[in-house]
């Protein structure tokens, strides 16, 4: 990764509230093409486009106190997406599809106590609690882009570590050939998992999957926190995966379990739809999703409409460098 001076302290989330533009904005967005827009579903459930636009309603009612981490500062050029939208226009099915949803909703998880289990074809399974995420490994900040697959990114300042060092823990047999990620499953506080209406008509509990390879190498972190604090609910506390060249939902939240296996783990959208979302999930300007583009994406950045951006995705969302040598010689169009 290239270090280069930091900048982050320069851009502060500039709120703009133009009247007219608030009130014409149906207009001008259909005049950007914007109106048909991507979502992960099918089904027109989002009524939330809007919201794109407007500028974060607090709408977690019950504030949840989050915790100032220890953390290894890293340096970097790319233009922080502000901590307002990072914590507010969110995918977490789990509470909802609308992108408000998981800001609103998230506080009835309770992520303390919290247990997570590793297990599989290891020599030494062993569990985490809520302490032990911030304490057994050291913390680094990590600025990654992330690219959904709906056509919209990031940037985002993550605490973590990598989950090689985790995994090393376990002492991982020669037959593992794969990583099974799990999230929490507990209907009575996620209600999306309670109803289908409201949850996405998904498989749960959610579940990710990474080839071994993919899941040692170095770029591949947990994330316990953002913006120097312990990671929000709506965000996937306490603790999730961050794989910065895949498309966003391979980067599963509020993990309880990760199983080594021999065979290629089953996926939340890959069981969904599975001729939309693959297994690798690879960034990839030149595949598109069948029913849009990924040549390009709309950045999310501060402010309001008129600063919204469209700009080029890139390979491998920019980390080509770093993760290309782990695809050599496999057809990027068959394994998407
Ligand atoms: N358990 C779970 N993990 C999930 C999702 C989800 O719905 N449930 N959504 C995914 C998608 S589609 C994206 S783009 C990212 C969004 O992460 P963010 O809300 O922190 O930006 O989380 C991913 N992880
Ligand atoms: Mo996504």
């Amino acid at each position: 990764m290239k270090i280069v001076k930091s900048n982050r302290k320069l851009f502060k989330d500039h709120q703009i509230t133009d009247e007219s533009v608030y009130h014409n904005k149906r207009t001008i967005l259909k005049s950007l093409g914007l109106l048909a827009s991507a979502s992960l579903i099918s089904q027109p459930a989002n009524a939330n486009i809007l919201d794109w636009f407007t500028d974060n309603k607090e709408t977690n009612d019950k504030p949840q106190t989050l915790k100032t981490l220890k953390y290894t500062p890293t340096n970097s050029d790319l233009k922080l997406t502000p901590e307002s939208k990072v914590t507010s226009y969110n995918n977490f099915y789990e509470f909802g599809t609308g992108k408000s949803d998981p800001a609103e909703y998230a506080h009835a998880l309770t992520i303390d106590p919290w247990k997570i289990k590793v297990n599989g074809l290891v020599n030494t399974p062993f569990e985490l609690g809520y302490e032990d995420l911030f304490n057994q490994f050291p913390l680094e900040e990590r600025i990654y882009r992330l690219r959904c697959v709906e056509a919209w990114s990031m940037v985002v300042p993550w605490i973590g570590f990598p989950l090689s060092a985790l995994l090393k823990n376990a002492d991982i047999q020669s037959s593992a050939k794969y990583v099974a990620f799990e999230t929490l499953h507990r209907p009575d506080e996620m209600r999306g998992q309670s109803s289908r209406f409201i949850g996405g008509n998904i498989p749960y509990p959610y579940t990710e999957g990474l080839r071994l390879n993919e899941a040692m190498h170095p770029l591949t972190i947990l994330a316990v926190g953002l913006y120097g604090k312990s990671l929000p609910k709506q965000n996937g506390a306490p603790v999730r995966l961050i794989v910065p060249w895949k498309y966003g939902f391979k980067s599963i939240k509020s993990i309880v379990n990760i199983r080594l296996t021999a065979q290629e783990p089953a996926t939340t959208w890959n069981l969904s739809a599975p001729q939309e979302y693959g297994f690798y999930a690879n960034v990839n300007p030149n595949v598109d999703h069948p029913r849009w583009s990924q040549a390009s994406e709309r950045i999310i950045t501060s402010g309001g409409l008129l600063d919204q951006k469209r700009i080029k995705t890139q390979m491998f969302n920019g980390y080509a460098d770093e993760v290309a040598g782990l695809y050599q010689g496999m057809d990027l169009r068959k394994y998407y």
